[in-house]
């Protein structure tokens, strides 16, 4: 019998379902008592240091859990829950952590890297515990902005090490109790296999490697990242759709391009780094009354185990009988039914419209502020849909210019990009540069940037936009719109700098597989998760 200490901070659907999958039975510690009754023990903490000792303190649970780990038993702790092993973290100063491994935890240097550390990166193994039995060196998927160094003091502790900047520790063991930074839940198959050795009960510990089967630094991949605009046909179904510069009709009807839980399993096992559904009617909809929707969410994260990002409608909303929902209570909704991330569109825009009023102070009013607080910031994604304005030249506008090789329709060399909501139809007084560095003000962990411009073109990711945001901000990027081949995925990765890049039309029509894609970057020495 597996224990789950799920202490409420987040999402921990992912684990549940990936445990589920593998066969096992879950138990939920309930009362501090539970923990030492429990046999092996899970912990798979989330959001932030303090807040994660704050509630294990509320609950009673930090004894017994000192205890429990004190007897050695078997123990996995996940992401925070290695955090919290050790003495304290600079997330959260002057809180004190479980204590059992020396070391402070701190925070990846932002001027240097890109934070979070968001992605498949490797994992060299240095000692030959169970755990890693049947590794075969695959990527695996991390999400964090603070991390463990290893150090003389730690010495006896350490697994596994991943370079992002310098080496951290990427898993701890020391006899039957371990803890990965990684999400093996999220790791496809690899992430699987691993996390079966510990609920089939192999911790023991074994003794150090002579030599680490990886010596060499490790590498983080670009990722790829398929995405699924999902709307309600007129026949009333959940499809897959498509548009044209953010059309999707064709002759009158919704273009119809399959069904969503069975494209996103075909994705997944296609080599799929993320999945991103986007709702493209939530700006109107109300996406807590879009049960299929959250159907949808909830069937695909029974079965792939990438991260799963859902987008549309995240707004605080009033229904016909006068009941208020927060903004947080409709991304509640959508990370219980399985998603790991959200991502707002619409509502940023109006959100740093008042941020900009407010000359660009913090109230905490934010949909952003509030989802990122409960949920952390790496879970919240701002989707910006742009559109060109030319202008003839940078002192006719007050917004953030860029000189462009691609002239507008008099012949214009100068553009700034726009703002839009409401997928589109409706442009705002605000540009990409200052949006996207608000949104990372107020606690975005990402930016899924689209163009309206190049959507369903093929003619290529608008390098342009995507340097001028990669430039303004230090979260990732993923760039969107426009892939038509493998080489407009290279072309845009060498030219930018982005984390991710993102395709819906030409893997939904299989003009071009995933693993083309991979294969082609990875002979441009671009590196990929194979
Ligand atoms: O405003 O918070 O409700 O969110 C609505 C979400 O729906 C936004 O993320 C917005 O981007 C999206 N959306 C709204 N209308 C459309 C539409 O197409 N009519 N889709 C839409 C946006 C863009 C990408 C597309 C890429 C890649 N689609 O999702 O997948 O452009 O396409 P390509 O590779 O075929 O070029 P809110």
């Amino acid at each position: 019998m597996i224990s789950l200490l799920d202490y409420g901070a987040g999402n921990v659907r992912s684990l549940r379902n990936a445990i589920h999958a593998l066969g096992f039975n879950l138990t939920e510690i309930q009362r501090p008592e539970d923990i030492l009754k429990a046999e092996r023990l899970i912990f798979p903490g989330v959001g932030a240091f303090g807040a994660a000792m704050e509630r294990l303190h509320r609950l009673g649970y930090v004894e017994p859990l000192k205890a429990y780990l004190a007897e050695g038993r078997p123990y996995l702790g996940i992401c925070i829950g290695l955090q919290t092993l050790f003495e304290s973290s600079e997330e959260s100063p002057g809180v004190a952590g479980l204590g059992l491994i020396p070391g402070q935890i701190r925070r990846f240097d932002a001027q240097a890297l890109s934070v979070p550390h968001m992605g498949w990166n490797d994992v060299r193994v240095e000692r030959a515990s169970p755990l890693f039995a049947d590794y075969a060196g695959e990527k695996l998927y991390f999400v964090h902005s603070y991390r463990a160094e290893p150090s003389a003091e730690n010495a006896d502790w350490r697994l596994a090490t991943t370079d992002y900047g310098a080496a951290f520790l990427s898993a701890v063991q020391k006899g039957r109790v371990g803890a990965v930074q990684f999400h093996p839940e999220k790791s496809g198959e690899a992430g699987l296999r691993l996390l079966r050795h510990f609920l089939a009960g192999e911790d023991r510990s074994a003794p150090a490697l002579e030599r680490p089967a990886r010596q060499e630094p490790t590498r983080f991949a670009k990722r790829i990242i398929a995405c699924l605009d999902v709307r309600s046909n007129d026949a009333g179904d959940l499809v897959v759709t498509k548009g044209d510069q953010y059309d999707v009709r064709e002759s009158g009807e919704v273009r119809n391009l399959g069904k969503p839980v069975e494209l996103a399993q075909r994705y997944y096992e296609e080599g799929a780094d993320e999945i991103t559904f986007l709702n493209i009617t939530g700006f109107r909809d109300f996406p807590l009354s879009d049960q299929p929707m959250l159907e949808v969410l909830k069937r695909t994260s029974e079965k792939v185990f990438v991260p799963l990002t859902i987008g549309g409608g995240i707004r605080e909303f009033t229904d016909a009988k006068g009941k208020h929902y927060s903004a947080l209570s409709v991304a509640d909704a959508y990370f219980r039914s399985g998603a790991d991330k959200i991502s707002i569109g619409s509502d940023a825009v109006y959100a740093v419209e008042a941020y900009k009023a407010r000359g660009g102070e913090k109230d905490g009013s934010t949909a952003i502020e509030q989802i990122a607080r409960v949920y952390g910031n790496q879970a919240v994604v701002i989707s910006i849909d742009p559109r060109r304005v030319y202008v003839d030249s940078p002192t006719m506008t007050d917004h953030v210019t860029v000189e462009t090789q691609v002239p507008g329709p008099n012949g214009e060399r100068c553009c700034w990009f726009q703002c839009t909501v409401k997928g589109g139809r409706e442009g705002r007084d605000v540009d990409v540069v200052e949006l996207a560095r608000a949104c990372e003000d107020l606690g975005a962990g990402e930016i899924l940037l689209n163009s309206i411009d190049r959507d369903g073109t093929g003619a290529g990711f608008d390098i342009e936009l995507v340097r001028a945001v990669r430039e303004a901000v230090s979260i990732p990027v993923i760039a969107s719109s426009g892939a038509g081949c493998v080489e407009h995925f290279s072309e845009v990765f060498e030219a930018t700098g982005v984390e991710a890049a993102l395709a819906a039309g030409i893997f939904h029509r299989r003009e071009v597989p995933i693993m083309a894609v991979k294969t082609y970057l990875r002979e441009q020495g671009i590196e990929t998760r194979t």
